[in-house]
C-alpha cells in the first residue's frame, strides 16, 4: 500500500473536473456525465507527520500519543470578562494508567469528567478501559476495519477520544468496566452510555484561548513531549529545544498560574519567564505535585497543534436517556478531511455534503445535526433533503432549511434543530459549506484510511454505497464514486450525524422549547395545580427518575439560565 502522502501529492496535481462517471439511474444509464467536483489540496498531512512518514523524526516505541496526521488549528476564544492570574477548575480525582500507553484515553475521559463536574452533572468516574478497547482491532471482532492496533495498551491520538464521544460509542461507567490495563473485563458490549456528548471544540494554542476554554468548559485535553526537555522531580516541565525524537504524553489541563515562578526550575534549565499550566496527570497521586504537573507557558510542545492535532474541549453533553437516537453512517468520527469545490468555470463555489439515513417513525423530532469541519469562519447551511431511489434530490426547492450560520470553531459543530419534525423513511441531512468568505474550499470530516510510517493501515473505514453524497451543479455524486475517480478504492464516509428524539424533553407546553414557562408548569404539576397528559409526563421529567417534582422544575430553571449545557 502506497503512502497516503504520495496519493495526496498526486491528487493535488489532478483537477477532477472532467473525469467521467456514469449516471446512476436506469434512464440515464451509459450517459456520460462530467464530474464538476474537484478534490482540492486544502488538506495535507502536516509537515511533522510527513517528516515522521519519511523517517526524519523518530517516535519512541512506548509513546502514549503519536504524531497526528494533521495540523488542526482550533478556535480563538475570548473570555467574557477579565481572566484571573491563577485558576483551578473543578475536576475529578487523579487516576493511574499503570504501565500502559493509554494516557490519551485518560486525557480524553478526564476532560469529559471535568466538563461534567463544571456542568452540574456531578463527579463521575468513567471507563477509560472501554475507550481503549474501542480504539483497537478487538472492537470490530477482527473484520479488518476500524482502529487496527492489536495491543490493548496502544498509544493513540486525541482524535480517537473525540470520535468515540461524538459517535456516542461511550462513555461507560468505571464501576461497570473498571480499568485493568493490559487485559479487559468481560461484557465490553453489555453496558449503555451514561452520557452523550453533543459538542466538541478544538481550541487554539494561544494562552488566552486555552484559559478561556478551561474557564468555560472545565478542561482542555492536550499533549506534551515527555521525552525531551526538563522536569524537576516530575513536578514542573519545560522543553525549549527542538528535538527530532518524540515521546508524546497526553494530559488534562485544568488550570494555570501566571506567577508560577521560574525558580521552581533548576538554574540553567529555566523557561524565559514565569507562568505555567496545571495539568491532571494519570500516573497516580504519588507522582508529581500530588498527581498534578506544571508545564511552562513557554514549552515548545504542549498544546502544539502542528504535532498532536486537536486540543479538545467538550462543550455540551446530555444525560443518556431512552428517548434519543443518533443516526450516523460511521462510528469513528473524523480521521481525515475531504475537500471539494464546485467548478462553475470561473470560481470554486460551495458544495453540499449529505448523508442518507432511514429515519424511523418513533424518533420524529430532529434535535440537532452534528458535523465535523475545520472550515473556521466559513458559512454553513444545514438542510433536510428528500431522497428518491436512494439518492438525495438536487432540486433545492424541495430542501428544508434546518439552520445555518458561521462555523466559529473547528470541531464537531452542533446545529440546533429542536422541534423540527422529520418524515420517516429515507431522508438526507445536507451541510452546505461556503468557504468563499475566507477564500477556502469546503472541507468536512470523513472517516478515511490512515497508514503509519511503515505503510501499514492504522485505521481502515468500512464505507457503503448510498451513505454519503456530494451535491454540486444539480447533481448528486456518491462519495465512493468521487473517491474512485481519485484512484482511492477504499473511500470513506462523511461525518454528519443526526440526533433524533421521541420527545422534546423539558417542553411541556408544546412550543418546542424548554423555558421558564415549562418550569412553572412543572412546579404547578408537582403541587397538583396542573394535569399532564402522557407526553407531558415524559417531557417534564428532566432528570429521568420517573417523577415530576420540584427538582425537575429547578433543573429546567437552571437550564434556562445556562447552568447546564443540556439535560
Ligand atoms: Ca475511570
Ligand atoms: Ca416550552
Ligand atoms: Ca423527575
Amino acid at each position: 500500500m502506497k503512502k497516503k502522502s504520495f496519493l495526496k501529492t498526486t491528487l493535488t496535481s489532478v483537477i477532477i473536473a472532467g473525469l467521467v462517471i456514469f449516471a446512476a439511474s436506469e434512464a440515464n444509464a451509459q450517459v456520460e456525465e462530467k464530474v464538476p467536483v474537484q478534490a482540492v489540496p486544502a488538506t495535507e498531512y502536516s509537515e511533522v507527520y510527513k517528516a515522521y512518514l519519511d523517517g526524519e523524526i523518530e517516535v519512541t516505541e512506548d509513546s502514549g500519543v503519536g504524531i497526528a496526521p494533521f495540523s488542526v488549528p482550533g478556535k480563538i476564544l475570548q473570555p467574557s470578562g477579565a481572566l484571573p492570574d491563577s485558576y483551578i477548575s473543578t475536576a475529578t480525582d487523579i487516576r493511574n494508567q499503570g504501565s500502559n500507553n493509554s494516557c490519551w484515553a485518560f486525557s480524553g475521559i478526564g476532560t469529559l469528567e471535568a466538563f461534567l463536574a463544571n456542568d452540574g452533572k456531578g463527579f463521575q468516574d468513567l471507563s477509560e478501559q472501554h475507550l481503549v478497547w474501542w480504539a483497537t482491532a478487538f472492537y470490530n471482532d477482527d473484520n479488518g476495519t476500524g482502529w487496527l492496533n492489536r495491543s490493548l495498551t496502544p498509544g493513540g491520538y486525541s482524535m480517537m477520544s473525540a470520535g468515540y464521544f461524538a459517535s456516542w460509542q461511550g462513555p461507560k461507567l468505571e464501576s461497570d468496566l473498571p480499568y485493568q490495563g493490559s487485559t479487559y473485563p468481560e461484557g465490553m458490549k453489555d453496558y449503555d452510555n451514561v452520557f452523550n456528548v453533543t459538542g466538541i471544540q478544538y481550541v487554539n494554542n494561544d494562552i488566552t484561548s486555552i484559559k478561556t476554554a478551561i474557564k468555560n468548559y472545565g478542561a482542555v485535553a492536550t499533549s506534551y513531549n515527555n521525552g525531551s526537555g526538563y522536569s524537576n522531580g516530575r513536578i514542573c516541565y519545560y522543553s525549549g529545544d527542538e528535538v527530532t525524537k518524540f515521546s508524546g504524553h497526553a494530559i488534562t489541563v485544568i488550570g494555570w498560574d501566571d506567577n508560577y515562578s521560574v525558580e521552581h526550575f533548576e538554574e540553567g534549565k529555566r523557561p524565559p519567564a514565569d507562568g505555567a499550566w496545571l495539568a491532571k496527570n494519570s500516573w497516580g497521586s504519588y507522582v508529581g505535585d500530588n498527581g498534578y504537573i506544571w508545564i511552562s507557558y513557554y514549552d515548545l510542545y504542549a498544546f502544539n497543534t502542528d504535532i498532536w492535532g486537536e486540543n479538545l474541549a467538550i462543550t455540551s453533553v446530555r444525560t443518556a436517556n431512552p428517548y434519543d437516537k443518533i443516526y450516523q453512517n460511521e462510528n469513528y468520527g473524523s480521521t481525515y478531511y475531504t475537500c471539494m469545490a464546485e467548478d462553475n468555470g470561473e470560481n470554486l463555489e460551495c458544495v453540499t455534503f449529505a448523508n442518507v439515513f432511514d429515519f424511523d417513525e418513533e424518533h420524529k423530532y430532529l434535535d440537532s445535526v452534528i458535523f465535523q469541519s475545520l472550515n473556521t469562519n466559513s458559512d454553513y447551511t444545514a438542510y433536510y433533503i428528500p431522497v428518491e431511489d436512494g439518492t438525495p434530490v438536487t432540486d433545492k426547492s424541495q430542501w428544508s432549511y434546518l439552520g445555518g450560520g458561521r462555523i466559529d470553531s473547528a470541531g464537531y459543530i452542533k446545529v440546533e434543530t429542536k422541534g423540527t419534525v422529520i418524515p420517516s423513511g429515507a431522508g438526507a441531512i445536507g451541510i452546505e459549506i461556503d468557504g468563499s468568505a475566507i477564500h477556502d474550499y469546503a472541507s468536512i470530516g470523513v472517516d478515511e484510511w490512515l497508514t503509519n510510517s511503515r505503510g501499514e493501515f492504522i485505521f481502515k473505514p468500512d464505507p457503503n454505497r448510498g451513505d454519503s453524497f456530494v451535491i454540486a451543479k444539480d447533481s448528486a455524486y456518491d462519495l465512493l464514486d468521487v473517491y474512485a475517480n481519485n484512484n482511492d478504492d477504499i473511500g470513506g464516509t462523511l461525518v454528519i450525524k443526526a440526533i433524533t428524539t421521541t420527545n422534546i424533553i423539558g417542553d411541556v407546553d408544546g412550543d418546542g422549547e424548554s423555558t421558564v414557562v415549562d418550569a412553572l408548569m412543572v412546579l404547578r404539576k408537582s403541587v397538583n395545580l396542573e394535569t399532564f397528559n402522557n407526553e407531558q409526563l415524559i417531557n417534564g421529567d428532566v432528570n429521568y427518575d420517573g417523577n415530576i417534582d420540584s427538582e425537575d422544575a429547578l433543573i429546567i430553571l437552571r437550564k434556562s439560565v445556562g447552568f447546564f449545557s443540556e439535560y
